[in-house]
């Protein structure tokens, strides 16, 4: 990292630990959702990473493009705004960072705050100065597609189906809205906790389609609180996706060391990092 000199000698190289536990201080909010940000958080550390091309060497979460339009424009990028405004205290507190180190950091100590799995993180990435490198719209899954299409967008970002389904386990945490996507509601009874529920109430509630004008969803039969998404049912009517989900269903020690290792690879596809750096596990708070 870069040490910025000032009158009184050179500046202390940045401490991630410090600005981890800045993120972790701004988390809570009684007002917000379902009291955290935690989830959207995690979703832009996930849209800033998930452009990537494997093909192209394109995208990705070096550059934080997302701060440019056309980027933060694009449809599947609604709400974000929310996630990438709550930074910019943190940012101020440490201009040293950048908004790419920034973002990912950001999801990573979203999932270690809300009871995750630790995910190493690595700094390095540089910001872009001009919309010129955006990715092109449309490289984001889009949640009324079917398995076909899933695999497609995780393949093109060099994902296997095991690590595919390990990431759509995100959906335990946060929820639809229908200013953003035009969807509504949340995954779990228990968004702001991370957990492998996701896949247990994929597989043992009764999924029906929603009766509403909105984009067809589905909900629990049961009690018509919980949705999934037409790609989260992908995870249930395709037979490779189905039996792995299962076994996180069964196994959430097994869930935990996989979400850690594809979060991880998630956040740094397609980053130039410099020779000889090497991921660092940041505290939880509660530790
Ligand atoms: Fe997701 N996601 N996601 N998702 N997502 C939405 C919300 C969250 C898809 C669609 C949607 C991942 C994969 C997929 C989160 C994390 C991940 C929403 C609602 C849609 C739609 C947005 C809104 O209305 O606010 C689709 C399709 C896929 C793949 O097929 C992956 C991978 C991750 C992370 C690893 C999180 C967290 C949320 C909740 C955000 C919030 O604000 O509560």
């Amino acid at each position: 990292q870069k040490a910025v000199a000032t009158a009184s000698g050179p500046a202390k190289p940045l401490d991630y630990q410090e600005v981890y536990d800045a993120i972790a201080k701004i988390l809570d909010n009684d007002n917000y959702d379902d009291g955290s940000y935690a989830p959207v958080l995690v979703r832009l550390a996930w849209h800033a990473s998930g452009t990537y091309d494997k093909n192209t060497n394109t995208g990705g979460s070096n550059g934080a493009t997302m701060r440019f339009d056309p980027e933060a424009s694009h449809g599947a990028n609604a709400g974000l705004a929310v996630a990438r405004k709550l930074l910019e205290p943190i940012k101020k507190q440490f201009p040293q960072i950048t908004y790419a180190d920034l973002w990912t950091l950001a999801g990573v100590a979203a999932i270690q705050e809300v009871g995750g799995p630790i995910i190493p993180w690595r700094a390095g990435r540089a910001d872009a100065v001009s919309a010129e490198v955006c990715p092109p719209d449309g490289r984001l899954p889009d949640a009324a597609k079917d398995q076909r299409h899933i695999r497609d967008v995780f393949g093109r970002m060099g994902f296997n189906d095991q690590e595919t389904v390990a990431l759509i386990g995100a959906h335990a945490l946060g929820r639809c809205h229908t200013d953003r996507s035009g969807f509504e509601g949340p995954w779990t009874r228990a968004p702001t906790t991370f957990s492998n529920e996701y896949f247990k109430l994929l597989l043992e509630e009764k999924w029906v389609a929603r009766n509403w004008t909105g984009p067809k969803q589905f909900a629990d039969k049961s009690t018509g609180d919980l949705m999934m998404l037409p790609a989260d049912m992908a995870l249930y009517n395709d037979r490779t996706f189905y039996l792995q989900s299962y076994k996180y269903a069964k196994d959430s020690d097994l869930y935990f060391r996989d979400f850690s290792a594809a979060f991880a690879k998630l956040l740094e596809l397609g980053v130039p990092f410099p020779e000889g750096s090497a991921p660092m596990v940041l505290k939880p708070t509660n530790a």
